[in-house]
């Protein structure tokens, strides 16, 4: 192992750090180079793009969960100052119904607002005010009056008269689930269950759309611009090619942002009728019904074992709810076949649609309850088998990935599990629960595995050679906090041979080179293999440059005798032999300093690329090996005995993502899928009203998510090594894995605290007391 992989974090900051490495190429602990202008306000999110000459609109949202408008008046809204215009299904503009991702588009969402007068969920954006200020239309937008024709409505997914719909494609049926069941000598049957959560980044979803001479530009928080491009080109009816847009900072997405949402195409559609740029900002509580978040979902789950721990069949039947006319599941059994050597396995997952907004991706859709419900399972059957919770995992150890039948491409989970134990403390705990207490806190362990699968796209990126000597790397792709500005530079550091911080990066706009979207964890891994490609083709350009310019003080020399170093290029032997990339810039024919480089197929033509970057069914997998990154959580929690609190009080966690591009960043996303873990586990829950389908707690005041105070010490440990079968670059998934598996952790330690078994998040006081 590496000295990176030897170290927690901490030390992996020192062993990388400026002294040593000056070029801070990729695996040093760079911090963030975009990190200054976010928090001194220099960086210019979409909303805060001032065009000139702004109009503000306002967006107006249903009460009533299912039926019709019966009348609506825009009157007296219409005739309040500085309103220019009120746009109902009334006086409808027309906005086309957008292609949705499952079928080759980029609409989480196909519902077109203020084409009719049907409500399917409350809080659906039903108009657009808009006018001249901010508050104007805002208060415009209260002077709307609306009647409805209500129809009853679908609320939860259990409700009666839901029609559930099975998403077969996605059902796992391995060897024989039920003979195996049958036999198994001890059983487990229980039911799981995840609320409705919402992303709440900190940056609500809010736009600035501009029409200028039959194009449209668009401002817009973006995790995928190029399908923003798209579902906005469809909205309009326009030519892909007439939109761009613009999304250089995103101030989290967390999934919540793959794609634009109906208040974007009610912001374009406005705008081209007035011929004017408009701003368009949800509320806080406008998010939580204007898109979607994660789907509630429940699982029934059954586990059969031999006596001595051996499982030999899963059963899984689960549900998610989706909207009346989008399918969108959160599939339950994503990690289900794939954890332990288990040859009998059978999942079937349904979506139930209710009046609701279509859900959407939420960090780790899938793999995140779908751990939930087998994580808590397998702490359940250790309790059963009388086995340590560690140790039934280890009797359980998947030599191969199973559901495939594949060889893993790198799986360091028994490193993850070794190094996390040691570091927490495993060895000491006592298995019976409610025997560790310290005064009236009960101590409670627990500990639950996690796993994120390796996806790829090709990608394209571009280098420049400023006049100046600098080095300016292009991309489309986002940096939505990540780091992919810091880790692009270090890329391209490496290679070029300056150092990182001198590089400038450039992201997020459709006019940059294509590139896919920050999902799935996968960004990092394709930009960096992109960049990669593009400067080492800029490499060669510049040793050509150098021996071939009639001016050059290298002229002569072959290119494979030189070498680029010290800004510029050198001769291998004789140092001062050297020209720098300052004078080769203006010796060279201009054009001769932009290259472009990247991962598709070279013989693959443009539109092919431009269709692998606009829909998200083209990703690949690798082919021979079965590729993911992996997690061991272990968790202390403390449980107050007479009020039923619950406090986090250490997580250590060991992580596989293979090579880390930036272990620093790294570290900083892994605690941040923990984080949202711990909100997950004991806070997150949209609490819809019965009588209505309405968000009650549309608000973080009311919906909670972790603050400073609720988050003890973190520790991360890094198992990983570079994985080349997994990707170009060696790294694996970052983003997502985090989440991964944390709440089922928080579950085991409340129930080896209070004997409780929780299965249905959130863990609140009133289900352990
Ligand atoms: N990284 C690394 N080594 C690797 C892989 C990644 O050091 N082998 C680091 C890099 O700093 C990289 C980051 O981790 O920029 C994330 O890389 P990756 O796992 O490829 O994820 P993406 O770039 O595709 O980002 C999306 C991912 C997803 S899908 C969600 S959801 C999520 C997440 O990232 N949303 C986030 N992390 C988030 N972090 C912030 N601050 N805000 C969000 O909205
Ligand atoms: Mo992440 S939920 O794949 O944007």
């Amino acid at each position: 192992m590496s000295d990176v992989n030897d170290h927690a974090p901490q030390d992996a900051v020192k062993a990388n750090s400026a002294a040593d490495n000056p070029i801070e190429g990729l695996g040093a602990a760079r911090t963030r180079g975009d990190g200054k202008v976010k928090v001194t306000g220099e960086a210019r999110y979409a909303v805060e793009h001032q065009p000139e000459n702004p109009l503000y609109g306002v967006v107006i949202q249903s009460t009533v969960a299912s039926g019709r408008i019966s009348r609506m008046s825009t009157d007296k809204a219409q005739q309040a100052s500085g309103v220019v215009a009120v746009y109902t299904h009334l006086n409808s503009l027309k906005i086309n119904k957008p292609t949705a991702i499952a079928d080759g588009g980029a609409a989480q969402s196909t519902y077109t607002p203020i084409q009719d007068d049907v409500i399917i969920h409350n809080g659906q954006n039903i108009g657009l005010v808009v006018a001249e200020t901010f508050e104007q239309a805002t208060y415009a937008a209260s002077l709307v009056e609306i009647e409805y024709e209500t129809s009853p409505a679908l609320i939860f997914a259990t409700d009666e008269g839901v029609e559930p719909k099975p998403v077969s494609k996605q059902d796992i049926n391995m060897g024989d689930a039920q003979a195996a069941m049958q036999q198994a000598e001890v059983r487990l049957s229980q039911r799981y269950t995840t609320p409705r959560e919402y992303n709440m980044p900190m940056e609500p979803h809010a736009c600035v759309a501009q029409w200028q001479d039959g194009r449209i530009t668009v401002w817009e928080p973006s995790q995928w611009v190029a399908g923003a491009q798209v579902e906005i080109a469809e909205w309009l009816g326009i030519e892909v090619e007439d939109v761009r847009i613009i999304s250089p900072y995103v101030g989290g997405g967390f999934g919540s942002k793959p794609v634009p949402y109906t208040h974007v195409a009610l912001a374009s559609v406005a705008s081209r009728a007035l011929n004017r740029p408009i701003k368009v900002s949800l509320t806080r509580p406008q998010t939580f019904t204007g898109l979607g978040g994660r789907a509630a979902t429940s699982q029934q789950l059954e586990l059969g074992a031999s006596r001595d721990g051996k499982i030999q069949a899963i059963i899984q039947r689960s549900f998610s709810e989706t909207s009346l006319i989008d399918e969108f599941a959160e599939n339950c059994s994503k990690v289900t076949a794939r954890m332990y050597a288990v040859e009998n396995v059978s999942t079937q997952h349904q979506i139930r649609p209710i009046n609701t907004v279509t859900p959407g991706w939420m960090r780790a859709p899938g793999e995140n309850p779908s751990a939930f419900g087998l994580e808590v399972a397998m702490d359940e059957m250790a309790y059963a088998l009388n086995i340590d919770p560690l140790e039934l995992r280890l009797r359980n150890w998947a030599d191969k990935d199973y559901q495939l039948d594949l060889p893993w491409s790198s799986r360091r989970l028994k490193e993850a599990y070794q190094k996390g134990a040691e570091a927490f403390g495993w060895d000491q705990r006592i298995m019976t629960p409610r025997s560790m207490r310290e005064g009236r806190e009960l101590i409670g362990w627990g500990m639950a595995s996690g796993t994120y699968p390796v996806n790829k796209l090709p990608a394209e990126a571009k280098i420049i050679l400023t006049p100046q000597g600098k080095f300016v790397v292009q991309c489309g792709g986002a940096d939505i906090g990540t780091g992919t500005y810091t880790i692009l530079a270090q890329t391209a550091a490496d290679i070029l041979g300056v150092a990182s911080g001198t590089i400038e990066v450039q992201l997020g706009d459709t006019e940059l080179p294509r590139t896919g979207v920050a999902g799935g964890s996968q960004l990092a891994g394709n930009v960096t293999a992109a960049v990669d490609d593009t400067a080492k083709r800029m490499r060669d350009q510049l040793l050509k440059l150098a021996s071939e310019l009639a001016q050059s003080p290298l002229k002569g020399t072959p290119a494979s005798q030189l070498t680029l170093k010290g800004d510029g290029v050198q001769h291998t032997q004789h140092s001062n032999l050297a020209v720098s990339f300052a004078q080769l810039a203006s010796l060279a024919p201009s054009e001769s300093l932009t290259v472009k480089g990247g991962t598709f197929p070279d013989d693959m033509s443009e539109s092919e690329r431009d269709k692998m970057v606009r829909n998200l069914n083209d990703g690949t997998r690798p082919e021979k090996f079965s590729a993911h990154s992996w997690s061991a959580h272990f968790v202390e929690v403390r449980v107050d005995e007479d009020f039923g609190t619950i406090r986090v009080k250490r997580m250590v966690a060991a992580l596989d993502s293979g090579r880390l591009y930036n272990p620093k960043l790294a570290r900083s996303q892994w605690i941040g899928g923990m984080i949202m873990g711990v909100g997950q586990a004991l806070m997150e829950e949209g609490i819809i009203d019965p009588r209505n389908g309405r968000v009650i707690n549309n608000n973080l005041a009311d919906y909670l998510v972790p603050v400073n105070g609720d988050i003890p010490d973190i520790t991360t440990i890094n198992v990983g090594e570079p994985d080349f079968e997994a990707t170009t670059m060696g790294g694996k998934p970052v983003g997502e894995l985090g989440i991964v598996g944390v709440a089922a952790a928080i579950s085991n330690a409340v129930f080896h605290a209070t004997g409780k078994r929780v299965r249905d998040l959130p863990i609140t006081l009133d289900k352990i007391i």
